[in-house]
């Protein structure tokens, strides 16, 4: 509990300080309107007239060399055997029906095909979100570069080689949206959010493999004075359904984070990085929101004043009754879930014993212990774990249960982390949606 709460003030305390940067003409604000600008200085009680001029964008000239998945999910379907293909538009990888749920430019997994997978998601059944469409780059002429006032020489350029010339570290870690189980703000709790309606598949746990982001900043001449490191994809520019240019994918990190457990990964499950996941290589960033961890990573800014972007202003943070005006500090590590490795509405066999298996996961610490209810929450029962508990990762559980009559139950999986954290009965609602939390009510029907 302790960690947690200092952490999150730490993170209130960087905003706020990065707020008066701003104010003081040390930092930059790219792509943020001057008045959603206003709107956080207000809410962190910074109300003097801000007249601080925005640098102009400067990065080097950098193009995405290759082509852009178009219709690549129509050619899939038939790849895998009997289940047709939900139509993606900009996803590269077959989507088998019995795999994905199709919801816009992202396909969601389904949790019931995740069943007896093991402990990673397989790379064919990983959730895909992409803000605009899948970017195919070749691998031979990829390269990173690494660039700004945060380095004390000009700074560098990586290729694939380059960086797998470097030490390289494996680690298992999950990457789940921030906006995963956000439809049951609407189910559970009646309320409107804004956003992809993902259920609870927005997530998967795999192996990474790459090098750590640290060596490579160290690599271009990372220096003392260094706050910010802002990687950005190669994919297209992200257009906002009113027509706003956002730019392209990007999210400042800050250097402490950056240098701790963040990597920059060219495998996944032991294979090369496909495409869909960011390859040849995406910013992975253990335990954090989704967006954090940027695919198809082109250049990275390292800067010694702090940084803004979309993705950590307008998006990304908690907005609503409960938060301030100009919201949240920008969201950071991820919070607690459970699902059942069950369709919905499933239908099981009366009077006959059925093994339940789930996972559950957390941001904040290691899961300590996942509680099953098939009563609807009336009694309770400890779930045996298949996996010893990591951080960043998640773990399988299992719990038996023999339904004595036919009829409709509600199954119900709740989980507690090492931090002292267990899901609560209802999430405060956020106008975005994010960070559901709440114990999930899956009904199902024993026949
Ligand atoms: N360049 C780029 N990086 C990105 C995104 C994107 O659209 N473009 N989406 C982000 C979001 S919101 C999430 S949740 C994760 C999803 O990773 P996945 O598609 O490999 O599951 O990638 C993040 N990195
Ligand atoms: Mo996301």
């Amino acid at each position: 509990m302790a960690r947690t709460e200092s952490a999150s003030h730490e993170e209130a305390v960087y905003d706020r300080r990065r707020l008066r940067q701003w104010l003081a003409g040390e930092a930059r604000a790219d792509g943020i309107e001057r008045r959603d600008m206003l709107r956080l200085l207000a809410a962190a009680g910074l109300t003097t007239a801000a007249t601080a001029a925005t640098t102009a964008f400067a990065a080097p000239a950098l193009a995405a060399s290759g082509t852009t998945a178009g219709s690549a999910a129509g050619s899939a379907a038939g790849a895998t055997g009997s289940a047709s293909a939900a139509a993606v538009p900009g996803i590269v990888k077959p989507l088998p029906d019995d795999w994905f749920v199709s919801r816009g430019t992202n396909a969601e997994t389904r949790f019931e095909a995740l069943a007896g997978t093991g402990h990673h998601t397989p790379t064919d059944r990983f959730f895909v979100r992409n803000h605009t469409a899948t970017p195919v780059l070749d691998a031979n002429t990829w390269s990173v570069t690494v660039w700004g006032d945060g380095l004390a020489g000009g700074g560098a350029a990586f290729t694939l080689d380059d960086l797998k010339r470097l030490p390289a570290t494996t680690r298992s870690a999950f990457v789940e949206c921030a906006g995963n189980g956000r439809s049951f703000f609407t189910t559970q709790q009646g309320q409107t959010v804004s956003g992809t309606a993902w259920t609870l598949g927005a997530i998967g746990a795999a192996r990474w493999r790459g090098v750590r982001l640290g060596e490579v900043l160290r690599r271009a001449g990372l220096s003392r004075g260094a706050v910010d490191v802002l990687p950005r994809g190669l994919d297209a520019d992200y257009v906002t359904a009113d027509g706003t240019n956002l730019g392209r994918v990007r999210r400042p990190l800050p250097v402490s984070k950056a240098l701790d457990d963040v990597l920059l990964a060219y495998e996944m499950n032991g294979e090369p990085l496909p495409p869909d996941h960011g390859g040849p290589v995406r910013v992975l960033v253990p335990s954090w929101v989704g967006i954090a961890s940027i695919k198809w990573v082109g250049d990275i800014e390292v800067s010694a004043q702090p940084l803004y972007s979309p993705w950590n202003t307008d998006f990304y943070r908690l907005f609503g009754d409960a938060y301030p005006a100009g919201g949240s500090a920008p969201l950071t590590r991820q919070t607690l879930k459970s699902a059942f490795e069950l369709p919905w509405n499933a239908s099981l066999e009366a009077a006959a014993e059925h093994r339940l298996t789930g996972r559950s996961w957390s941001g904040a610490g290691e899961v300590a212990r996942v509680d099953v209810s098939t009563d609807g929450g009336a009694s309770w029962r400890r779930a045996r774990l298949h996996d010893a508990p990591r951080r960043a990762d998640w773990v399988r559980w299992s719990a038996d249960w023999r339904p004595a009559a036919p009829g409709a139950y509600t199954l119900l999986a709740r989980a507690t982390d090492t931090t002292g954290r267990t899901q609560p009965e209802t999430t405060v609602h956020n106008t975005q949606g994010y960070l559901f939390d709440a114990v999930v009510r899956h009904p199902v029907r024993a026949v």
